[in-house]
């Protein structure tokens, strides 16, 4: 079989048999779409100040306009009840709600979401918010940022406005998104928003983050009705050792803990993983974020576990310090981002939260950037990206099947949108978007999801 007759043959699969109350969606974040960053009220975040500094962005683009979300969210809302979406997975930007991160709470930010989350409801959609997807209010980041810990009271503050206000109409709710991405890219390797480069800062911001995800979860569980649920979504890796020999297995435990365990160990077991605790403590600094309870704080009990999975990682050891590892070559076919496809991963690593977890998975995050074709005749062939899809939905039958308990789906993304130090150059949505006029053409990998939701619901 040819590999266009094997990815049509995937594409023309049966559906995997959704469970009781699994529902498909779709996911975006604020900053990548939304554009109007000026608009009644916002206030200024970080990723404001780190796109609009000189090289930090590719070709200098920003999320000034984006897909002009803010203003088409109606049109863009019935685009995704046209494509039988059934949940969609939002973010709140912090500084449309609390310009400055903390103190008056700006109405019309708010009012924003409540109408988003109430165009979904009216459409017959789930409304899933996620808290922060990155866009720190920039005041908070003058005062230190995710370093300094009280920026973790001002995150639950945040929390509880939010939900005291959205409450009614918000199901679903996710403290932060890949809070790994967060504390290192962001503050180790500083590709990401604010761009520090310094690894005891990471550090101390990871903990932070745990830390304000279990006081948010408190936050919101004393202003939302019992039946919501609250969660957040990890990033998760298989990593899988270029060479099977002891250095090369020791490179992927190392990686592993850098960035499977360092989050799912304190959220599920309570503690730091020893091995990571004494290589950072040996390589970097005394972890002294770290304070009595807090790990108790970050272990509150959650209701479901967001898994976000693009791809495995190779790795092989490496002189370069704290960790010594780097990435391998990849195998077999990758993304325009240069990910490793492998939908086989999604199940492995949906076997490894298993170990740790046996509450409702999300998978909160899939999908995957190619360049596209052109807009012809109204239609934009990107069978790279359908065959990526249908992969990863079979995987992810195999898992329920093999006991894990899914009850969402999100495709990252609905739109191609700004792709943070990407700017627009890689596009992830399964619509695309033309910048200039910002029409909108769903892709035939849209058309596909359209038509796997439906054959689902019918068999
Ligand atoms: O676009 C991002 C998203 O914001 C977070 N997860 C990964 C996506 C693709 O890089």
């Amino acid at each position: 079989m040819s590999a266009t007759d094997a990815r049509d043959a995937l594409a023309l699969a049966p559906p995997f048999t959704p469970p009781p109350g699994f529902r498909f969606g779709v996911a975006t974040a604020a900053y990548q779409i939304e554009g109007s960053t000026l608009a009644d009220g916002r206030g200024e975040s970080i990723w404001d100040r780190f796109a609009h500094t000189p090289g930090a962005i590719a070709n200098g683009d920003t999320g000034d306009v984006a897909c002009d979300h803010y203003r088409r969210w109606r049109a863009d809302l019935d685009l995704m009840a046209s494509l039988n979406v059934e949940s969609y997975r939002f973010s709140i930007a912090w500084p449309r709600i609390l310009p400055t991160g903390n103190g008056t709470v700006n109405r019309r930010g708010l009012d924003f979401y409540k109408r988003l989350a109430e165009g979904l409801r009216e459409r017959g959609i789930e409304p899933t918010a996620t808290l922060y997807h990155w866009d720190l209010p920039q005041a908070l980041q003058n005062a230190g940022g995710w370093s300094n810990r009280d920026t973790a009271l001002r995150f639950a503050d945040y929390a509880r406005v939010v939900g005291a206000e959205l409450g009614d109409v918000v199901g679903g709710w996710i403290t932060h998104n890949e809070p790994w991405v967060t504390a290192f890219l962001g503050h180790a390797y500083g590709t990401k928003a604010p761009g520090i480069r310094d690894w005891s800062t990471a550090l101390r911001v990871s903990h932070h983050l745990l830390y304000s995800h279990g006081l948010a979860t408190a936050a919101l569980r004393s202003v939302l009705p019992d039946t919501a649920e609250v969660g957040l979504a990890l990033n998760l890796f298989p990593v899988v050792p270029a060479v099977d020999d002891d250095a090369h297995r020791a490179a992927a435990t190392i990686r592993d803990g850098y960035v499977n365990r360092w989050f799912l160990d304190p959220v599920f077991r309570g503690a730091y993983p020893e091995d990571m605790v004494e290589r950072y403590e040996r390589e970097v600094g005394p972890l002294d974020a770290i304070q009595d309870g807090d790990l108790q704080t970050i272990q509150a009990p959650i209701d479901f576990l967001g898994v976000n999975y693009y791809n495995p990682m190779r790795v092989a050891p490496s002189a370069v310090s704290p960790l010594h590892v780097a990435d391998a070559e990849s195998v077999g076919p990758t993304t325009g981002m240069g990910w490793e496809i492998e939908p086989a991963g999604l199940r492995r690593i949906l076997g490894r939260v298993r170990e740790y977890t046996r509450l409702p998975i999300m998978i909160t995050e899939n999908g995957s950037a190619f360049e596209d074709g052109p807009v012809v005749a109204g239609a934009v062939d990107d069978p790279d990206r359908r065959a990526y899809l249908a992969g990863h939905l079979e995987a992810l039958g195999q898992a329920i099947a093999d006991g894990s308990d899914i009850r969402r789906y999100y495709v990252w993304s609905l739109l191609d949108n700004f792709e943070w130090e990407e700017g627009y150059d890689q596009r992830f949505g399964i619509v695309h978007v033309d910048f200039d006029t910002q029409a909108r053409t769903p892709k035939a990998s849209a058309l596909f999801y359209r038509d796997y939701i439906d054959r689902a619901r019918k068999d």
